[in-house]
């Protein structure tokens, strides 16, 4: 497996616990570096085209307000197989089901407030690295 391109998002619920830094490292320890990294507050239009996929799911207006109810970082992490490696260190979505040592597991309040989004396959990592990111601001 090459070295891949995955994006994440350090969520609002964890952003205002003052998470930053304990997340970075759990990417850090599995062997993921962070290439670019920015500190935003969308609004919730902006959260609703960046979850465009979900519009017609039931939780879109609750995910889409708690996006923009405070800041996020957004990053973009490098590495082998990263995009499955974040994954797996993100653990399940709903932290109740999250295995031990994942960011879920241990940070995540609920299905909704879990602390982080991780792109899901190599076409929506391109897409919502370059929804947040211009080439310039990432550095490998
Ligand atoms: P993400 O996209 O944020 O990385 O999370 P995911 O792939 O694990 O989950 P996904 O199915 O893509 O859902 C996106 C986000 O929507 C919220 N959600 N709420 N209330 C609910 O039943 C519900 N289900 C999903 C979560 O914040 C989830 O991460
Ligand atoms: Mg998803």
């Amino acid at each position: 497996m090459a070295t891949q391109r995955t994006f994440s998002i350090i969520k609002p619920d964890a952003t205002k616990r003052n998470l930053t830094g304990k997340i970075t490292a759990k990417f850090e320890e599995a062997g993921l570096r962070v290439v670019a990294s920015k500190r935003i507050h969308l609004t919730k239009a902006q959260a609703g085209e960046f979850y465009a996929v979900h519009k017609e799911r039931p939780f879109f207006d609750e995910l889409t307000t708690f996006m923009a109810s405070a800041p996020i970082v957004v990053q973009v992490l490098e590495g082998e197989d990263a995009i499955a490696k974040n994954r797996e260190v993100m653990g399940a979505t709903n932290p109740a089901e999250a295995d031990e040592g994942t960011i879920r597991k241990e940070f995540a309040l609920s299905i909704g407030e879990n602390s982080v989004h991780g792109s899901d396959g190599p076409d929506t990592a391109k897409e919502e690295i370059a929804f947040f990111f211009s080439e310039l601001e990432i550095v490998g």
